[in-house]
């Protein structure tokens, strides 16, 4: 196992790795900017490295500085956390190239799930249900009728590049093809530097769920069920619960089953998630990711296993020590993202933190990286910390959560508190009612 972690990243995920490293008794490097001098991620740590100002591109995204903060550390290991560079496979070759675990899959399944149309071919042909349509890039404008015709309107036009819902166009009927086509590509050149696209049958209002997977570097895999995060607002989610109030066992374990052993399959190591669009019948592919998820606690809560411990276990080269059969899921977990944003328009809100006190008691978990007095600096995402609550099925689980907001005070920043606490007195959601455009409709009319 390793010795000495050096996480770069910051914020409540910080934390969460600092945490599952002390747990499992490896000493921890942090890495901050001059804007996190005061963060709790760098209090907590065993050492610190500053590697640059706060922009993140010179820091946060600093690989040289990262590298140069493992060496002068003598760190065995990098977790990566996510954003920032968890799904950058050069940062994963470089790391590595200095004799530097990167803890996360190979730099191939990186750059291959990066890939979205590479990542769908190759999950299809290990038997993955994907969405309807063409698995390569579309060559031309006469082609791109052709597919559509095929597939039937409304498509889709997505980025290969893309992933997280940038780079889309819907297209209702074949007169709106050609413009979408040319924007869609300009859109993607601009945005990613490539201007490669696919299409696909648009579904209308699915589900969005998605599959937590665990391997090691034998071949064994499991997952550990689903996360439904349906609840979105411009591709950022906002609330994500395990189990998916529309999936039962059975569906849980053929999907789950058909996901492992694709993963096997693939030769994939570490943790990743499969995500899938679900009409209420049928799963569709659409993305991978290959790190760890900001929601990955709601599967902590119903499952029993700390995902991270797992990860670093696997990274280091130990066998899983779970099976599948050893997986169970109990009761009901929910997850409200806290950002420090306006609850109605979402308008980044940083500043200084008066007072915090978070919720606690039976099946109260809060994974936050502030304090009373703490600045929230302006450089970076606005999420200030989760609140994760468990209960014996989704009922108790929603009682417990308007309990547990009920409770906690953030004062002198605008939070999504109010909007959870909201939110919990909707019919529809209070029935699990929900796909990946109600939020945005329910803004609208409250
Ligand atoms: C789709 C779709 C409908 N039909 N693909 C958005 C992010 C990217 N991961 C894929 N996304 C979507 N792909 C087809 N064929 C709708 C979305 C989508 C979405 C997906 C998941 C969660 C939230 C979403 C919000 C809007 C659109």
């Amino acid at each position: 196992m390793f010795e000495k972690i050096l996480i770069a990243n910051r914020g409540e995920i910080a934390l969460r790795i600092h945490r599952a490293c002390h747990d499992m008794g490896i000493s921890t490097v942090a890495v901050h900017s001059t804007a996190d001098d005061d963060a709790m991620h760098v209090r907590l740590a065993d050492e610190s490295v500053c590697i640059g100002p706060p922009p993140a591109m010179e820091s946060y995204l600093n690989i040289p500085a990262l590298v140069a903060a493992c060496e002068i550390s003598n760190a065995q290991a990098v977790h990566p956390g996510y954003g920032f560079l968890a799904e950058n496979a050069k940062f994963a070759e470089i790391v590595e190239a200095h004799n530097i675990k990167f803890i996360g899959p190979k730099a191939e399944h990186i750059t291959l799930m990066g890939d979205k149309i590479a990542a769908k071919a190759t999950v299809e042909a290990l038997g993955v249900p994907v969405v309807p349509g063409a698995d390569k890039a579309v060559e031309s404008g006469k082609e791109a009728e052709q597919l559509a015709d095929a597939i039937g309107y409304p498509v889709l036009i997505k980025a290969a590049a893309g992933g997280g819902g940038r780079g889309m166009k819907i297209v209702p009927t074949p007169a709106e093809l050609a413009e979408a086509l040319l924007t869609a590509r300009a859109e993607s050149q601009a945005a990613f530097n490539s201007d490669s696209v696919y299409i696909e049958k648009y579904l209308s209002d699915p589900r969005h769920i998605e599959i937590q997977v665990l391997a090691d570097q034998y071949g064994n895999v499991v997952h550990l069920g689903e996360r439904d995060c349906s609840l979105q607002r411009r591709h950022q989610k906002i609330l994500e619960e395990a189990p998916s109030p529309v999936i039962d066992a059975s569906e849980r374990a053929r999907l789950g089953g058909i996901v492992s052993e694709a993963i096997a399959n693939l030769g994939y190591e570490g943790v990743g998630t499969i995500e899938f669009l679900y009409d209420g019948k049928n799963f569709y592919f659409i993305e991978m990711n290959t790190r760890i998820q900001v929601e990955h606690p709601v599967t902590e809560m119903v499952t029993g296993v700390d995902l991270v411990c797992e990860q670093i276990r696997a990274a280091a080269g130990e066998e899983l020590t779970i099976r599948q059969e050893d997986i169970s899921f109990t009761g009901h977990a929910i997850e409200c993202r806290i950002n420090a944003e306006h609850p109605q328009t979402f308008v980044p809100n940083p500043g200084t933190v008066s007072q915090f006190h978070a919720p606690g008691g039976v099946g109260v978990r809060i994974d936050s990286s502030i304090y009373t007095g703490y600045q929230i600096p302006p450089y970076y995402d606005s999420l200030i910390g989760k609140l994760i609550v468990h209960g014996s099925c989704r009922e108790d689980c929603l009682r417990r959560l308007n309990r547990a907001l009920g409770e906690f005070v953030v004062e002198g920043v605008e939070t999504t508190i109010p909007l959870f606490l909201k939110l919990l007195t909707n019919a529809e959601f209070r029935a699990g009612n929900y796909h990946i455009r109600w939020l945005e409709h329910y803004l609208e009319i409250e």
